[in-house]
């Protein structure tokens, strides 16, 4: 590689300089890292949470005073769980020339903090409810945000999920966390036109857009989970199956 351009920026108009927080040049580091030595692909789709969405309005409403909140985060958890157990791959890591199949499910998420980007962990995502995972994230995230996250709270997950979809965007290529090989991102829901086979019809369509390492899984299986995770959320009673 060439060397990083060296430039006087002063000499063009003020600057000011920062020392950046500790935990965005660790970041910086893991993601150079990750971003490099992976062979990163990303496969884009959508799924109607039109149901869905209804649904945890609906609950939230119910469960307004008991103080709880289903998030479209903890459904989004317990769709990719059920994805995992139907794709293992992606619920792997590379160990040298090996691959190692995991049996538990736990889900790192991207949570945006002052000081940078922190991934806490929800732990065996397959044997709590939406509600627990719900209030589990809540927890984590403002930890995160405090800074008070311990390691053994950011480490073991074997997928993440990186949600924008309160903040927005339609679709971007999110870096996977190593050693995992995949890694889901979402952006917000919006009600599109979509063609029912006779008339357009307006469902809220979810963007979908997951990053996968090509030396473990290639295209067909991407497009399978992807398709799956769709099938699951266009239709909870799926994870059931
Ligand atoms: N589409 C549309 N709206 C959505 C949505 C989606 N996919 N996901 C959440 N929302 C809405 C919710 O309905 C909620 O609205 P109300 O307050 O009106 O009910 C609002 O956004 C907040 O949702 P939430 O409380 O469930 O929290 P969240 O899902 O936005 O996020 C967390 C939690 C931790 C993921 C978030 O705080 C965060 O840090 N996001 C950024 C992650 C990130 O930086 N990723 C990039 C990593 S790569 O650099």
């Amino acid at each position: 590689l060439i060397p990083w351009p060296k430039v006087d920026f002063a000499k063009f108009g003020p600057v000011e300089r920062k020392e950046r927080p500790r935990i965005k040049k660790i970041s910086a580091a893991n993601l150079h890292r990750n971003w490099v030595m992976i062979p990163h692909v990303t496969n884009h789709d959508d799924a109607d949470i039109t149901e869905l969405e209804a649904f945890r309005v609906q609950m939230n409403k119910e469960n307004e005073k008991a103080g709880i909140k289903l998030t479209m985060l903890g459904f989004l958890m317990k769709a990719c769980v059920a994805a995992l157990k139907k794709f293992p791959d992606f619920n792997s890591s590379l160990d040298g020339e090996e691959l190692v199949l995991k049996s538990y499910y736990h889900i790192g998420f991207a949570a945006d903090t002052p000081n940078g980007l922190m991934v806490p962990v929800i732990k065996d995502a397959d044997k709590k409810g939406v509600v627990q995972i719900a209030q589990e994230t809540a927890e984590l995230a403002k930890k995160a945000r405090e800074g008070k996250l311990s390691p053994a709270e950011m480490s073991g997950a074997t997928f993440t999920i990186s949600s924008l979809g309160g903040i927005g965007g339609r679709y971007f290529t999110p870096i996977i966390n190593a050693p995992e090989v995949a890694i889901l991102g979402v952006c917000k829901s919006q009600t599109e036109p979509v063609w029912d086979g006779k008339q357009f019809q307006p469902r809220l369509m979810l963007p979908l857009s997951l990053s996968w390492d090509h030396r473990v899984i290639d295209g067909a299986s991407a497009a399978r989970f992807n398709a799956y995770l769709g099938q699951i959320l266009a239709d909870f009673r799926r994870v059931l199956l």
